[in-house]
């Protein structure tokens, strides 16, 4: 992570990374959504779409690409587990989502601390954009650096939604990833352009937390490897495996 992600991380309880997926990358993820999933367009409403693993190689080499494993070791320390993921398509006029997640008032798997020289997160989403999102077109919406705010949202801000002075829609190009501690007041901003939201999202918990009482279970179809299998891990802390091998560790800020 360089100074620059990690400062921002900090300072704003989010990060937009350019440029991680190629056009042709792209081309190929957006062509196996339109063979997949062909009736988003019937719904403008967003959908939480899981399941898409299961389509395609492509998808589950996501999960642990090499530009967001060094970036989750800072974030989540390392032996992190995919908690849940899904994917929102949303269509012009897709609805906004409320603002939601705090540091006020604290929820536990939910977290931001910073103790001894290093951050601890507790759930940590990767949104990987398949089409380009932000202030002009809608998408995800946030009150940054609300993963260390000491007081309570007020009810007009989260009335407001995006017309709150405090809320931003970062620009997130078709490519990019948004990363974020769900400790961030976040929302999802009304969709109003002509093309489709595309965003897959991977939430990462700590080794040792579940979000949910279900613990997600490998994709079916697909060949995984061994660290990916890793990545699918219910959670524990005592004894868990490096998720990463010598040589990565050595490059690695912990
Ligand atoms: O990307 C978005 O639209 C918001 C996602 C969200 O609300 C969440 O991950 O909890």
């Amino acid at each position: 992570m360089t100074e620059k992600e990690k400062y921002l991380f900090d300072l704003r309880g989010y990060i937009v990374v350019e440029d991680v997926l190629s056009k042709d990358e792209l081309e190929m993820l957006n062509g196996l959504i339109d063979k997949n999933h062909p009736g988003v367009k019937e719904d403008t409403n967003k959908r939480h779409a899981g399941g898409f693993l299961s389509w395609d190689q492509a998808f589950v080499d996501l999960i642990d690409h090499a530009r967001i494993m060094p970036l989750l070791k800072f974030i989540l320390g390392d032996g992190f587990r995919m908690d849940h993921y899904y994917a929102i398509y949303m269509e012009k006029g897709g609805t906004v989502n409320g603002l939601h997640g705090s540091n006020t008032p604290y929820d536990p798997p939910e977290y931001y601390h910073y103790r001894e020289g290093r951050m601890y997160n507790g759930l940590t989403v990767v949104a990987w954009n398949l089409s380009d999102a932000g202030p002009e077109h809608g998408g995800f919406c946030c009150v940054a650096g609300s993963h260390k705010a000491n007081y309570r949202l007020p009810k007009e801000f989260r009335e407001a939604h995006t017309d709150a002075e405090c809320v931003v829609v970062p620009k997130a190009k078709a490519g990019s990833l948004v990363i974020f501690t769900e400790a961030l007041t976040h929302g999802t901003a009304a969709w109003t352009a002509d093309h489709e939201r595309r965003s897959l999202l991977f939430k990462y918990s700590p080794a040792q937390q579940s979000w949910s009482p279900k613990h997600i279970q490998p994709p079916e179809g697909v060949t995984l490897t061994p660290r990916q299998e890793l990545l699918f891990e219910p959670p524990y802390f005592s004894s868990r495996k490096s998720l990463f091998s010598d040589e990565d560790a050595s490059k690695a800020d912990y």
